[in-house]
């Protein structure tokens, strides 16, 4: 968490959403980690073709709204688990957008690579977010104007200037078949300008991986706002560049996303720009 200095009321309400939201992501952690050890009966069901959701993700989505709404009563939400739900009766200008457990598919394969990500967002605006990667136990957060965190250490993006020495993230288009000729350039591409591309398979995993210089850089083609509403923060708080492929500044919504500092990132851009 950040440290107390600044008394902007905004910079206040940014710390205390950031505070609740790392309660609701504990809460969802604390379901997540009783489930661990019996991960092997769990059962999968679709959501589509190689998506799956177990009561898991169903549970801890349910904790962390009840701990976001007994604060918050009239805040919205956007949850991966209850997207298409009713939406909240009353518009307001606070919003939760969740991920219960991103990294499903390692979770029930016991690959330690999942978090849970809230992102907050204030008429509109990324206000705050957590990641809170759960194997680690590593509590990523960001606060608008206020940096980002990794428990007492900001966070910097990486300073690599050149891609020979970096090392890229990446997520496949693992929906989407049809996309794999034009992703298979990219990353072709990208594996013989870098010293390496590495896959966790959690976006939020990735982009705090970014936030925090471990990788320098990160491409995605078709992800979910749950995906990337806290990690998005991060990257900008971090002193880095979000957007999407074509260079627009990154939005809380379906879509591509870069991530890096600011050379990187423009070399990653450039890299996706042929097919
Ligand atoms: P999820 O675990 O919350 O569904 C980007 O790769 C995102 O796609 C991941 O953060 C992950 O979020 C989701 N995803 C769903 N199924 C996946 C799969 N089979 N492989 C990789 N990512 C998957
Ligand atoms: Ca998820």
């Amino acid at each position: 968490m950040p440290p107390t200095e600044g008394t902007a009321p905004s910079r206040r309400d940014a710390r205390a959403l950031l505070a609740l939201a790392c309660q609701a992501a504990e809460a969802a952690a604390e379901v997540i980690r009783a489930a661990e050890p019996r991960r092997a009966n769990l059962d999968w069901r679709e959501k589509s073709p190689v998506d799956f959701v177990t009561e898991v993700d169903v549970l801890a989505e349910a904790r962390a709204i009840e701990v976001l709404s007994a604060a918050e009563p009239n805040a919205m939400f956007l949850a991966e688990e209850s997207a298409s739900a009713a939406p909240s009766p009353l518009p307001s200008a606070l919003r939760f957008v969740i991920d219960p457990l991103d990294g499903t598919t390692n979770f029930l394969h016991g690959l330690p690579e999942y978090a849970v990500s809230i992102g907050v967002e204030v008429d509109g605006v990324l206000t705050a977010g957590v990641v809170l990667h759960v194997p680690r136990n590593e509590c990523f957060t960001a606060a608008l104007g206020a940096g980002a965190w990794l428990g007492d250490t900001r966070l910097r993006v990486s300073n690599a200037a050149s891609p020979q020495r970096a090392l890229m993230g990446t997520g496949f288009p693992f929906k989407r078949p049809e996309d794999i000729p034009q992703y298979i350039g990219q990353i072709s591409r990208v594996m013989a300008g870098t010293s390496g591309v590495r896959r966790a398979g959690s976006a939020s995993v990735d982009l705090t991986s970014v936030a925090s210089g471990r990788l320098d850089g990160f491409w995605e083609t078709y992800l979910s706002p749950w995906d990337v509403a806290a990690g998005i923060l991060m990257i900008r708080e971090a002193g880095g560049v979000c957007t999407d492929a074509e260079g627009r500044d990154s939005q809380v919504t379906f879509g591509s996303v870069v991530a890096g500092n600011a050379v990187m990132h423009r070399w990653l851009l450039d890299q996706l720009q042929d097919g």
